[in-house]
């Protein structure tokens, strides 16, 4: 297969320096041969760029809405990139950076295929939209800005529609919700597989599960946006917002494989990686792990 990787340096979303590092701290341990291994050709397209906005001036295009336009600028061309990536049958590996480029990514891949489902791995549902964000970070509403909902230079970007169907998101390992996330899952009947609710199912049952119902909607490609803040916090030091009572590495690598094997994951999101936390480079050794291993079942 044929694999794009694309760095996104930013840290905007997140408004908390450190994901702007972790394409760079990638490729030097050496990501491109790692997922080369698997009889992949990786072509690095570098890092999008991202454009300097001094932290005073935050708030320079919405109030409320944190780095708004600079976002909005990077997710409109990382569309573009992965769209194009998907159009010339390459893999688009978007190497973040915070997860508001999760908007960008689900917007391209929205307009190459016409059916498509996203799998949001996170610790968070990133739902929220300008009304019930108690913290103004955009990078807790990118999946609620791709379902069309917030803020309209948000959910308009790179095409003026939504990007996916709120049935057709699946939510893995949500455990730090926001109030007005829980109430939006209960309005829209979002598929939220919690920690325990897998646990209690099993890995490959949640899998089957997600897999029939894409399946009866005829489905043709899933996006994953795996957030690493998905792992329990104890194991993943290098992360911008932790949480507790997570999965393991193990859980979480077995749950990987089985997403990988249903052959329909066509573009994936690797975010959340903050590399001035990681003070042992625990996280980042884990990323490269974590992508080895992916990469080897895709
Ligand atoms: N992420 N729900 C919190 C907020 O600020 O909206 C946390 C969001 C975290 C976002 O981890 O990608
Ligand atoms: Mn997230
Ligand atoms: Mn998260
Ligand atoms: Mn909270």
């Amino acid at each position: 297969m044929d694999i794009n990787l694309i760095g996104i340096p930013i840290f905007y979303g997140a408004d908390k320096r450190g994901p702007e590092y972790a394409p760079s701290k990638l490729r030097d341990k050496d990501i491109v041969s790692v997922l080369s291994k698997h009889n992949h050709r990786v072509y690095d397209f570098g890092n999008l760029h991202v454009p300097e906005i001094k932290e005073y001036n935050k708030f320079y295009s919405h109030h409320n809405l944190k780095y708004l336009k600079a976002i909005v600028e990077v997710n409109t061309n990382l569309a573009h990139v992965v769209y194009s990536s998907l159009k010339a049958n390459s893999f688009p590996l978007v190497i973040g950076g915070d997860h508001s480029i999760g908007l960008g990514s689900i917007s391209g891949v929205s307009k190459a295929y016409k059916n498509i489902a996203v799998i949001w791995m996170d610790a968070h549902g990133d739902i929220n939209t300008q009304d019930t964000s108690e913290s103004g970070n955009i990078h807790g509403m990118s999946l609620a800005n791709a379902m069309g909902l917030g803020y309209e230079d948000l959910t308009n970007v790179y095409c003026e529609r939504k990007k996916i169907a709120p049935e057709n998101v699946f939510i893995l390992g949500a455990r730090d919700l926001d109030d007005g996330e829980k109430i939006l899952i209960q309005e829209k009947n979002l598929n939220v597989y919690t920690i325990e609710k897998i646990r209690d199912k099993g890995i490959e049952k949640v899998v089957n599960e997600i897999t029939q119902k894409l399946k009866n909607r005829n489905i043709e490609a899933i996006h994953l946006s795996f957030d690493v803040d998905f792992i329990d916090a104890k194991y993943v030091p290098g992360t911008g917002t932790p949480v507790g009572q997570g999965m393991n590495v193990e859980e979480t690598k077995k749950l990987l494989k089985s997403l990988a094997e249903t052959k329909l994951i066509k573009s994936m999101d690797f975010v959340e990686l903050n590399t001035l936390l990681d003070k042992e480079d625990i996280t980042a050794d884990l990323a490269i792990d974590l992508l080895d291993w992916t990469f080897k079942y895709i």
